[in-house]
Protein backbone atom coordinates (compact mmCIF):
# COMPACT_ATOMS: atom_id res chain seq x y z
CA UNK A 1 0.00 0.00 0.00
CA UNK A 2 2.58 2.08 -0.13
CA UNK A 3 2.00 5.42 -2.09
CA UNK A 4 4.60 6.32 -4.77
CA UNK A 5 2.89 9.04 -7.10
CA UNK A 6 -0.31 11.20 -6.27
CA UNK A 7 -2.59 12.69 -8.49
CA UNK A 8 -3.75 15.98 -7.12
CA UNK A 9 -7.49 16.36 -8.23
CA UNK A 10 -7.31 20.45 -7.53
CA UNK A 11 -5.80 23.59 -8.05
CA UNK A 12 -4.23 26.90 -6.47
CA UNK A 13 -2.85 26.73 -3.33
CA UNK A 14 -4.25 23.49 -1.78
CA UNK A 15 -2.44 21.76 -5.06
CA UNK A 16 0.87 23.41 -3.85
CA UNK A 17 -0.03 22.02 -0.15
CA UNK A 18 -0.38 18.95 -1.28
CA UNK A 19 2.55 18.81 -3.70
CA UNK A 20 4.89 20.05 -0.95
CA UNK A 21 4.06 17.19 1.77
CA UNK A 22 4.11 14.41 -0.95
CA UNK A 23 7.30 16.18 -2.08
CA UNK A 24 8.83 15.94 1.47
CA UNK A 25 7.69 12.40 1.11
CA UNK A 26 9.39 11.07 -1.83
CA UNK A 27 5.93 10.97 -3.36
CA UNK A 28 5.70 11.82 -6.58
CA UNK A 29 3.11 14.10 -7.91
CA UNK A 30 0.82 14.08 -10.79
CA UNK A 31 -0.81 17.74 -11.51
CA UNK A 32 -4.29 18.28 -13.31
CA UNK A 33 -5.24 21.11 -15.01
CA UNK A 34 -7.74 23.61 -17.18
CA UNK A 35 -6.92 25.26 -20.12
CA UNK A 36 -7.07 28.45 -18.09
CA UNK A 37 -4.50 26.77 -15.84
CA UNK A 38 -1.63 25.94 -17.99
CA UNK A 39 0.91 28.67 -15.92
CA UNK A 40 -0.36 27.95 -12.76
CA UNK A 41 2.46 27.08 -10.07
CA UNK A 42 0.91 23.99 -9.06
CA UNK A 43 1.43 22.84 -13.21
CA UNK A 44 4.86 24.40 -12.62
CA UNK A 45 6.34 22.29 -9.67
CA UNK A 46 4.16 18.78 -10.17
CA UNK A 47 6.47 16.33 -11.33
CA UNK A 48 4.15 15.81 -14.35
CA UNK A 49 0.70 17.75 -15.47
CA UNK A 50 -1.97 16.34 -17.70
CA UNK A 51 -4.69 19.17 -18.79
CA UNK A 52 -7.94 17.66 -18.15
CA UNK A 53 -10.22 20.09 -20.12
CA UNK A 54 -11.47 23.38 -20.70
CA UNK A 55 -11.74 26.41 -18.19
CA UNK A 56 -15.36 25.60 -16.68
CA UNK A 57 -14.69 23.89 -13.82
CA UNK A 58 -17.92 21.03 -14.71
CA UNK A 59 -15.36 20.21 -17.93
CA UNK A 60 -11.84 20.02 -16.02
CA UNK A 61 -12.09 20.06 -12.20
CA UNK A 62 -15.22 18.41 -11.95
CA UNK A 63 -14.63 16.11 -14.72
CA UNK A 64 -14.57 12.57 -13.28
CA UNK A 65 -14.13 10.77 -16.24
CA UNK A 66 -10.78 13.26 -17.32
CA UNK A 67 -9.43 12.91 -14.12
CA UNK A 68 -9.99 9.04 -14.09
CA UNK A 69 -8.19 9.13 -17.39
CA UNK A 70 -5.21 10.95 -16.10
CA UNK A 71 -4.55 8.80 -13.05
CA UNK A 72 -4.60 5.72 -15.36
CA UNK A 73 -1.94 7.37 -18.19
CA UNK A 74 0.03 9.04 -15.73
CA UNK A 75 0.07 5.92 -12.90
CA UNK A 76 -0.79 7.59 -10.29
CA UNK A 77 -1.48 5.12 -7.34
CA UNK A 78 -3.37 7.56 -4.99
CA UNK A 79 -5.90 10.71 -5.98
CA UNK A 80 -5.95 13.44 -3.28
CA UNK A 81 -8.84 15.56 -3.84
CA UNK A 82 -7.85 18.37 -1.81
CA UNK A 83 -11.13 20.77 -0.91
CA UNK A 84 -13.94 21.78 -2.76
CA UNK A 85 -14.23 20.59 -6.04
CA UNK A 86 -14.84 16.84 -5.94
CA UNK A 87 -13.52 16.25 -2.40
CA UNK A 88 -16.71 15.11 -0.76
CA UNK A 89 -18.08 13.35 -3.73
CA UNK A 90 -18.71 9.84 -2.55
CA UNK A 91 -19.78 8.78 -5.82
CA UNK A 92 -16.12 9.89 -6.99
CA UNK A 93 -14.50 8.33 -3.97
CA UNK A 94 -16.08 5.24 -5.02
CA UNK A 95 -14.87 5.10 -8.89
CA UNK A 96 -11.00 6.11 -7.43
CA UNK A 97 -11.31 2.66 -4.98
CA UNK A 98 -12.97 0.91 -7.86
CA UNK A 99 -10.09 1.73 -10.49
CA UNK A 100 -8.07 0.46 -7.65
CA UNK A 101 -6.53 3.87 -7.06
CA UNK A 102 -5.94 4.80 -3.29
CA UNK A 103 -8.48 7.13 -2.51
CA UNK A 104 -6.43 10.32 0.12
CA UNK A 105 -10.10 10.43 1.93
CA UNK A 106 -12.89 9.03 4.43
CA UNK A 107 -14.32 6.14 3.66
CA UNK A 108 -17.27 6.71 0.97
CA UNK A 109 -20.06 5.76 2.99
CA UNK A 110 -18.94 8.26 5.45
CA UNK A 111 -18.86 11.02 2.63
CA UNK A 112 -22.31 9.99 1.69
CA UNK A 113 -23.63 10.11 5.63
CA UNK A 114 -22.02 13.26 6.12
CA UNK A 115 -23.43 15.05 3.03
CA UNK A 116 -27.20 14.06 3.83
CA UNK A 117 -27.31 16.72 6.43
CA UNK A 118 -30.20 14.65 8.20
CA UNK A 119 -28.77 11.47 8.36
CA UNK A 120 -25.75 13.41 9.85
CA UNK A 121 -27.77 14.47 12.79
CA UNK A 122 -29.23 11.26 12.98
CA UNK A 123 -25.62 9.80 12.60
CA UNK A 124 -24.08 12.43 15.51
CA UNK A 125 -26.84 11.92 17.68
CA UNK A 126 -26.24 7.93 17.94
CA UNK A 127 -22.54 8.62 18.49
CA UNK A 128 -22.98 11.24 21.88
CA UNK A 129 -22.93 14.59 20.37
CA UNK A 130 -24.81 17.35 21.40
CA UNK A 131 -27.64 18.46 18.46
CA UNK A 132 -29.22 21.94 18.37
CA UNK A 133 -32.97 20.82 19.15
CA UNK A 134 -35.04 20.69 16.64
CA UNK A 135 -36.88 17.84 14.43
CA UNK A 136 -35.05 13.96 14.40
CA UNK A 137 -35.25 14.20 11.04
CA UNK A 138 -36.93 15.43 7.72
CA UNK A 139 -40.00 17.30 8.04
CA UNK A 140 -42.32 16.33 5.62
CA UNK A 141 -45.72 18.68 6.00
CA UNK A 142 -46.49 21.99 7.67
CA UNK A 143 -48.66 20.25 10.23
CA UNK A 144 -45.48 18.72 11.58
CA UNK A 145 -43.09 21.27 11.18
CA UNK A 146 -45.91 23.38 13.38
CA UNK A 147 -45.68 20.52 16.11
CA UNK A 148 -41.94 20.76 16.18
CA UNK A 149 -41.31 24.73 16.41
CA UNK A 150 -44.40 24.66 19.08
CA UNK A 151 -41.89 22.40 21.23
CA UNK A 152 -38.61 24.07 21.05
CA UNK A 153 -40.21 27.64 20.45
CA UNK A 154 -39.81 30.31 17.88
CA UNK A 155 -37.77 31.47 16.31
CA UNK A 156 -36.86 28.49 14.05
CA UNK A 157 -34.39 27.97 11.27
CA UNK A 158 -35.48 25.41 8.38
CA UNK A 159 -32.55 23.99 6.27
CA UNK A 160 -32.29 21.81 2.99
CA UNK A 161 -31.06 17.89 3.88
CA UNK A 162 -28.59 18.04 1.05
CA UNK A 163 -27.24 21.71 1.47
CA UNK A 164 -24.76 22.83 4.10
CA UNK A 165 -22.55 25.83 4.23
CA UNK A 166 -25.73 28.11 4.57
CA UNK A 167 -27.37 27.37 1.04
CA UNK A 168 -31.13 26.93 1.31
CA UNK A 169 -31.74 28.23 4.63
CA UNK A 170 -34.85 30.26 6.23
CA UNK A 171 -35.04 32.04 9.57
CA UNK A 172 -38.95 31.90 10.81
CA UNK A 173 -40.20 34.32 13.48
CA UNK A 174 -43.15 33.20 13.85
CA UNK A 175 -46.21 30.33 13.58
CA UNK A 176 -47.65 32.32 10.86
CA UNK A 177 -44.53 32.43 8.94
CA UNK A 178 -43.69 28.86 9.01
CA UNK A 179 -46.00 27.82 5.79
CA UNK A 180 -45.31 30.32 3.42
CA UNK A 181 -41.39 29.65 4.31
CA UNK A 182 -41.47 25.78 4.29
CA UNK A 183 -42.96 25.69 0.77
CA UNK A 184 -40.03 28.11 -0.11
CA UNK A 185 -37.34 26.43 1.04
CA UNK A 186 -38.66 23.12 -0.15
CA UNK A 187 -38.68 24.24 -3.94
CA UNK A 188 -35.17 26.42 -3.11
CA UNK A 189 -33.77 22.83 -1.88
CA UNK A 190 -35.55 21.47 -5.03
CA UNK A 191 -33.97 23.64 -7.37
CA UNK A 192 -30.76 24.13 -5.59
CA UNK A 193 -30.12 20.55 -5.04
CA UNK A 194 -32.40 18.07 -6.81
CA UNK A 195 -33.66 17.51 -3.30
CA UNK A 196 -36.85 18.93 -1.45
CA UNK A 197 -35.66 17.27 1.87
CA UNK A 198 -35.90 20.37 4.26
CA UNK A 199 -35.27 19.77 8.28
CA UNK A 200 -36.38 22.23 11.13
CA UNK A 201 -33.54 23.22 14.47
CA UNK A 202 -34.35 25.96 16.75
CA UNK A 203 -32.55 29.28 15.77
CA UNK A 204 -29.59 30.29 17.98
CA UNK A 205 -29.36 34.16 17.53
CA UNK A 206 -26.07 34.60 17.98
CA UNK A 207 -23.29 31.78 18.28
CA UNK A 208 -19.89 31.69 17.45
CA UNK A 209 -18.82 29.03 14.76
CA UNK A 210 -16.44 26.76 16.16
CA UNK A 211 -14.77 23.27 14.70
CA UNK A 212 -12.79 20.39 16.28
CA UNK A 213 -10.19 18.64 13.38
CA UNK A 214 -10.61 15.07 13.89
CA UNK A 215 -8.40 12.33 11.98
CA UNK A 216 -8.86 8.54 12.34
CA UNK A 217 -7.19 5.80 11.16
CA UNK A 218 -10.47 3.71 9.67
CA UNK A 219 -10.08 1.24 12.37
CA UNK A 220 -11.06 2.82 15.31
CA UNK A 221 -8.02 4.82 16.40
CA UNK A 222 -8.89 8.89 16.58
CA UNK A 223 -7.58 11.72 18.23
CA UNK A 224 -8.70 15.15 17.73
CA UNK A 225 -6.59 18.29 17.01
CA UNK A 226 -8.41 20.93 18.88
CA UNK A 227 -10.90 23.49 17.85
CA UNK A 228 -10.45 26.78 15.21
CA UNK A 229 -12.92 29.57 15.53
CA UNK A 230 -14.44 30.42 12.73
CA UNK A 231 -16.95 32.87 13.04
CA UNK A 232 -15.73 35.59 11.18
CA UNK A 233 -17.25 35.02 7.90
CA UNK A 234 -18.87 37.27 4.85
CA UNK A 235 -21.94 35.77 3.30
CA UNK A 236 -21.28 32.15 4.39
CA UNK A 237 -17.51 32.51 3.49
CA UNK A 238 -14.72 32.77 5.98
CA UNK A 239 -12.29 35.41 6.07
CA UNK A 240 -10.49 35.26 8.98
CA UNK A 241 -9.97 31.90 11.69
CA UNK A 242 -8.25 31.44 14.49
CA UNK A 243 -6.76 28.24 16.99
CA UNK A 244 -7.71 28.02 19.45
CA UNK A 245 -10.89 29.83 20.19
CA UNK A 246 -10.09 33.13 22.01
CA UNK A 247 -13.51 31.82 24.21
CA UNK A 248 -12.95 28.06 25.09
CA UNK A 249 -11.18 26.95 28.75
CA UNK A 250 -8.75 24.14 28.18
CA UNK A 251 -11.51 21.95 30.05
CA UNK A 252 -14.26 22.63 27.64
CA UNK A 253 -11.27 21.78 24.98
CA UNK A 254 -10.58 18.43 26.52
CA UNK A 255 -14.34 17.49 27.09
CA UNK A 256 -15.76 18.03 23.79
CA UNK A 257 -12.40 16.81 22.31
CA UNK A 258 -12.73 13.98 24.22
CA UNK A 259 -16.67 13.27 22.69
CA UNK A 260 -15.75 14.03 19.05
CA UNK A 261 -12.65 11.73 19.34
CA UNK A 262 -14.56 9.18 20.73
CA UNK A 263 -17.21 9.26 18.24
CA UNK A 264 -14.78 9.06 15.26
CA UNK A 265 -13.53 6.15 16.61
CA UNK A 266 -17.31 4.40 17.35
CA UNK A 267 -17.46 5.04 13.54
CA UNK A 268 -14.04 4.08 12.38
CA UNK A 269 -14.01 7.05 10.60
CA UNK A 270 -10.58 6.74 8.14
CA UNK A 271 -8.77 10.47 7.74
CA UNK A 272 -9.28 14.00 8.57
CA UNK A 273 -12.59 15.24 9.40
CA UNK A 274 -14.09 18.01 10.75
CA UNK A 275 -16.78 18.65 13.06
CA UNK A 276 -18.71 21.48 12.87
CA UNK A 277 -20.53 23.37 16.23
CA UNK A 278 -22.22 26.53 16.98
CA UNK A 279 -21.16 27.67 20.58
CA UNK A 280 -23.76 29.77 22.65
CA UNK A 281 -24.17 30.13 25.74
CA UNK A 282 -21.06 27.93 26.85
CA UNK A 283 -22.56 24.91 24.89
CA UNK A 284 -21.68 23.03 21.74
CA UNK A 285 -24.49 22.53 19.27
CA UNK A 286 -23.69 20.09 16.51
CA UNK A 287 -24.27 21.26 12.64
CA UNK A 288 -22.29 19.36 10.43
CA UNK A 289 -19.32 17.39 9.86
CA UNK A 290 -16.81 17.88 6.96
CA UNK A 291 -15.19 14.54 5.53
CA UNK A 292 -12.13 16.36 4.26
CA UNK A 293 -9.23 18.94 4.84
CA UNK A 294 -10.38 22.38 5.31
CA UNK A 295 -9.07 25.91 3.70
CA UNK A 296 -8.26 26.77 7.36
CA UNK A 297 -6.39 23.30 8.27
CA UNK A 298 -2.77 25.57 8.82
CA UNK A 299 -3.62 27.36 12.14
CA UNK A 300 -4.36 23.67 13.45
CA UNK A 301 -0.44 22.79 11.58
CA UNK A 302 0.61 25.72 13.77
CA UNK A 303 -0.30 25.08 17.57
CA UNK A 304 0.43 21.29 16.99
CA UNK A 305 3.62 21.31 14.55
CA UNK A 306 1.57 18.15 13.00
CA UNK A 307 1.52 17.78 8.93
CA UNK A 308 -2.24 17.20 8.12
CA UNK A 309 -1.43 16.49 4.77
CA UNK A 310 1.30 13.72 5.06
CA UNK A 311 -0.77 12.46 7.86
CA UNK A 312 -3.93 12.28 5.48
CA UNK A 313 -1.37 10.46 3.52
CA UNK A 314 0.06 8.36 6.14
CA UNK A 315 -3.99 7.36 7.03
CA UNK A 316 -4.13 6.76 3.22
CA UNK A 317 -1.52 4.07 3.09
CA UNK A 318 -2.50 1.83 5.55
CA UNK A 319 -0.29 3.15 8.25
CA UNK A 320 -1.20 4.27 12.03
CA UNK A 321 -1.78 7.89 13.09
CA UNK A 322 1.86 9.51 13.62
CA UNK A 323 0.66 10.19 17.29
CA UNK A 324 -1.65 9.43 20.05
CA UNK A 325 -3.80 11.84 22.03
CA UNK A 326 -1.49 12.17 24.84
CA UNK A 327 1.43 13.35 22.80
CA UNK A 328 -0.55 16.23 21.16
CA UNK A 329 0.03 19.04 22.44
CA UNK A 330 -1.51 22.49 21.54
CA UNK A 331 0.91 25.12 22.12
CA UNK A 332 0.35 28.97 21.50
CA UNK A 333 -2.43 30.83 19.03
CA UNK A 334 -2.16 30.81 15.28
CA UNK A 335 -4.57 33.28 12.84
CA UNK A 336 -4.50 32.74 8.91
CA UNK A 337 -6.20 35.60 6.96
CA UNK A 338 -7.87 34.76 3.71
CA UNK A 339 -6.66 36.88 1.22
CA UNK A 340 -8.93 37.08 -1.79
CA UNK A 341 -8.59 39.06 -5.58
CA UNK A 342 -11.36 40.92 -4.30
CA UNK A 343 -12.72 45.36 -3.77
CA UNK A 344 -12.05 45.61 -0.04
CA UNK A 345 -15.06 47.54 -0.15
CA UNK A 346 -17.43 46.07 -2.76
CA UNK A 347 -15.94 42.47 -2.79
CA UNK A 348 -16.24 42.29 -6.77
CA UNK A 349 -13.79 40.15 -8.02
CA UNK A 350 -10.53 40.99 -9.40
CA UNK A 351 -8.66 38.65 -11.61
CA UNK A 352 -6.03 39.86 -14.15
CA UNK A 353 -2.41 40.45 -14.17
CA UNK A 354 -0.76 40.25 -11.06
CA UNK A 355 2.44 42.84 -11.79
CA UNK A 356 4.04 42.06 -8.20
CA UNK A 357 4.20 39.82 -5.66
CA UNK A 358 6.10 40.11 -2.31
CA UNK A 359 5.09 38.13 0.13
CA UNK A 360 6.35 38.34 3.71
CA UNK A 361 8.36 36.42 6.16
CA UNK A 362 10.19 36.02 9.33
CA UNK A 363 9.67 34.12 12.36
CA UNK A 364 6.42 32.17 12.35
CA UNK A 365 4.79 33.73 9.69
CA UNK A 366 3.66 31.55 6.35
CA UNK A 367 1.79 32.14 3.33
CA UNK A 368 0.50 29.66 1.09
CA UNK A 369 -0.22 31.14 -2.08
CA UNK A 370 0.58 29.75 -5.98
CA UNK A 371 0.52 34.08 -7.07
CA UNK A 372 3.86 34.99 -8.36
CA UNK A 373 4.74 38.26 -10.23
CA UNK A 374 3.95 37.99 -14.21
CA UNK A 375 0.50 35.98 -13.04
CA UNK A 376 -2.55 36.15 -14.84
CA UNK A 377 -5.29 35.18 -11.77
CA UNK A 378 -7.81 33.46 -14.62
CA UNK A 379 -11.47 34.74 -14.18
CA UNK A 380 -12.96 31.21 -13.56
CA UNK A 381 -12.29 29.84 -10.04
CA UNK A 382 -13.01 31.20 -6.32
CA UNK A 383 -11.16 34.05 -5.81
CA UNK A 384 -8.82 32.95 -2.73
CA UNK A 385 -5.20 33.90 -3.87
CA UNK A 386 -3.73 33.41 -0.52
CA UNK A 387 -3.57 32.55 2.73
CA UNK A 388 -1.48 34.27 5.17
CA UNK A 389 -0.80 32.53 8.67
CA UNK A 390 0.69 33.45 11.91
CA UNK A 391 1.87 31.86 14.64
CA UNK A 392 2.74 33.53 18.17
CA UNK A 393 3.02 32.48 21.74
CA UNK A 394 -0.20 34.38 22.91
CA UNK A 395 -2.86 35.68 20.62
CA UNK A 396 -1.35 39.34 21.51
CA UNK A 397 1.88 38.69 19.99
CA UNK A 398 0.17 36.52 16.96
CA UNK A 399 -1.94 40.01 16.38
CA UNK A 400 0.90 42.12 16.66
CA UNK A 401 2.88 39.62 14.29
CA UNK A 402 0.06 39.44 12.01
CA UNK A 403 -0.16 43.39 12.03
CA UNK A 404 3.23 43.15 10.53
CA UNK A 405 3.30 40.48 8.24
CA UNK A 406 0.10 42.70 6.21
CA UNK A 407 2.15 45.27 6.36
CA UNK A 408 5.12 43.76 4.57
CA UNK A 409 2.35 41.85 1.69
CA UNK A 410 2.39 43.54 -1.73
CA UNK A 411 0.14 42.40 -4.48
CA UNK A 412 0.27 45.17 -7.30
CA UNK A 413 -1.80 44.99 -10.42
CA UNK A 414 -4.85 43.60 -8.52
CA UNK A 415 -7.59 44.49 -5.71
CA UNK A 416 -7.16 42.76 -2.86
CA UNK A 417 -8.50 42.09 0.68
CA UNK A 418 -5.52 43.06 2.25
CA UNK A 419 -6.42 46.46 3.84
CA UNK A 420 -9.65 44.62 4.91
CA UNK A 421 -7.47 42.65 7.25
CA UNK A 422 -5.12 45.56 8.09
CA UNK A 423 -8.54 46.90 9.50
CA UNK A 424 -9.83 44.29 11.22
CA UNK A 425 -7.02 43.47 12.88
CA UNK A 426 -6.86 46.61 14.91
CA UNK A 427 -10.59 46.71 15.74
CA UNK A 428 -10.76 46.69 19.31
CA UNK A 429 -13.56 44.30 19.42
CA UNK A 430 -11.68 42.04 17.23
CA UNK A 431 -8.76 42.57 19.47
CA UNK A 432 -10.86 41.05 22.81
CA UNK A 433 -11.56 38.28 20.61
CA UNK A 434 -15.73 39.81 21.35
CA UNK A 435 -17.41 38.38 18.30
CA UNK A 436 -19.54 35.86 17.05
CA UNK A 437 -21.18 34.81 13.76
CA UNK A 438 -22.98 37.88 13.60
CA UNK A 439 -20.30 40.16 14.12
CA UNK A 440 -17.83 40.84 11.20
CA UNK A 441 -21.18 41.76 8.47
CA UNK A 442 -22.31 44.69 10.87
CA UNK A 443 -18.47 45.35 11.19
CA UNK A 444 -18.24 46.21 7.68
CA UNK A 445 -21.90 47.59 7.13
CA UNK A 446 -20.81 50.35 9.89
CA UNK A 447 -16.93 51.06 8.51
CA UNK A 448 -18.33 50.96 4.93
CA UNK A 449 -21.12 53.95 6.27
CA UNK A 450 -17.48 55.92 7.91
CA UNK A 451 -15.71 55.44 4.22
C1 LIG B 1 -27.69 27.82 12.18
C2 LIG B 1 -27.71 29.14 12.67
C3 LIG B 1 -28.50 29.41 13.75
N1 LIG B 1 -29.24 28.42 14.32
N2 LIG B 1 -28.44 26.88 12.78
C4 LIG B 1 -24.91 28.62 8.39
C5 LIG B 1 -23.99 27.70 7.71
C6 LIG B 1 -24.45 26.34 8.06
N3 LIG B 1 -23.33 25.47 8.18
C7 LIG B 1 -25.18 26.50 9.33
N4 LIG B 1 -25.45 27.91 9.47
C8 LIG B 1 -26.16 28.38 10.51
N5 LIG B 1 -26.93 27.46 11.15
C9 LIG B 1 -29.19 27.20 13.83
N6 LIG B 1 -29.93 26.24 14.40
C10 LIG B 1 -26.92 30.10 12.03
C11 LIG B 1 -26.14 29.72 10.94
C12 LIG B 1 -25.33 30.77 10.36
C13 LIG B 1 -23.94 30.73 10.43
C14 LIG B 1 -23.25 29.65 10.99
C15 LIG B 1 -21.88 29.62 11.04
C16 LIG B 1 -21.16 30.70 10.54
C17 LIG B 1 -21.80 31.76 9.98
C18 LIG B 1 -23.18 31.79 9.90
C19 LIG B 1 -23.83 32.89 9.34
C20 LIG B 1 -25.19 32.91 9.28
C21 LIG B 1 -25.94 31.85 9.79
Amino acid sequence: MTIKKVLIANRGEIALRIHRACHEMGIKTVAVHSTADTDAMHVRLADEAVCIGPPPAADSYLNIPNIISAAEIAHADAIHPGYGFLSENARFAEIVELHNIIWIGPKPEHIRIMGDKVEAKRTAARLGLPLVPGSDGPVESIAEAKAIAAETGYPVIIKAASGGGGRGMKVVQTEDQLEVLMMQAGSEAKAAFGDATVYIEKYLGNPRHIEFQVFGDGQGQAIHLGERDCSLQRRHQKVLEEAPSPVITPEERDRMGGIVAKAMSDMEYRGAGTIEFLYENDEFYFIEMNTRLQVEHPVTEMITGMDLVREQIRIASGETLSCRQDQIELRGHAIECRINAEDPQTFAPSPGLVKNFVAPGGMHVRVDSGLYGGYRIPPYYDSMIAKLIVYGTTRERCIMRLKRALEEFVVEGVKTTIPLHQKLVKDPEFLAGDYTIKWLENWLAQTDEQG
